[in-house]
């Protein structure tokens, strides 16, 4: 299999992480990573388009030369198709709740922080644009709020004990963050710790750049 993929995007990262910590706990996925440079505008040109008619990454190459073009499906059919250690178990509720604040942390935490940088510093080169900023950071407070209350019952990752998708998707949307310098955590000192934890670990070593 073929992962299509750019360091430092968010959707991408998230599954290069899953990625990572499958192998840093001893899964063989066998799957190549191929850089499509967005910031040549690489992912618009017809060799990308006839992999993802909508022109975005990640994209999974499957061995029958067919595509998944969605980053939570790609975890997905991972999680499927190498079952052992599989990264949200096999107890139903565990897995429900690990997709539970996975959802919230990418609708509700990666979405603003996207809006906030590209109205701040905008790596793509959009104009500026305060309200929009603000508005993007107001949003961001009662779910940060909401996984700093999750931190408080002393768990040492976001769902648990164990990473699970929850803290690849948090981490993905924190980079986009740090490249552009931007300290979106407040007075939340158990967020903090979690970063400071999740970016110590073997896989976070092995993607994340920023
Ligand atoms: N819902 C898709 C979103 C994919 C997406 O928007 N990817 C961004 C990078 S984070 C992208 O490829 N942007 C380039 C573009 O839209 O031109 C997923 O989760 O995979």
């Amino acid at each position: 299999m073929k992962l299509y993929m750019v360091p430092l995007a968010p959707n991408p990262t998230k599954v290069m992480l899953y990625i990572a910590e499958r192998e840093a706990a001893g899964a063989e996925l066998g799957i190549e990573q191929i850089v499509v440079n967005t910031l040549k505008g690489r992912q618009r040109e017809p060799e990308h388009l006839a992999r993802n008619p909508f022109g975005t990454l990640p994209v999974l190459e499957l061995d029958d030369g067919s595509y998944l073009v969605e980053s939570l499906a790609i975890i997905q059919y991972l999680e499927d198709r190498f079952p052992e250690g599989s990264l949200l178990g096999d107890d139903p509720l565990a897995r429900a709740r690990a997709r539970d604040i996975e959802r919230v942390v990418d609708l509700r935490i990666a979405s603003p922080i996207g809006a906030y940088i590209h109205a701040t510093k905008s790596p793509l080169g959009l104009p500026a644009d305060p309200k929009a900023a603000a508005q993007a950071e107001k949003s961001l407070q009662t779910p940060l709020d909401y996984l700093e209350n999750l931190l408080g019952d002393g768990r040492e990752l976001l769902t648990g004990n164990n990473v699970s998708i929850a803290d690849c998707t948090m981490q993905a949307a924190l980079q986009f963050a740090r490249f552009i310098e931007a300290d979106l955590f407040g007075e939340r000192p158990l967020l903090r710790a979690w970063d400071t934890r999740y970016r110590e670990r073997e896989a976070a070593n092995a993607v994340l750049k920023w």
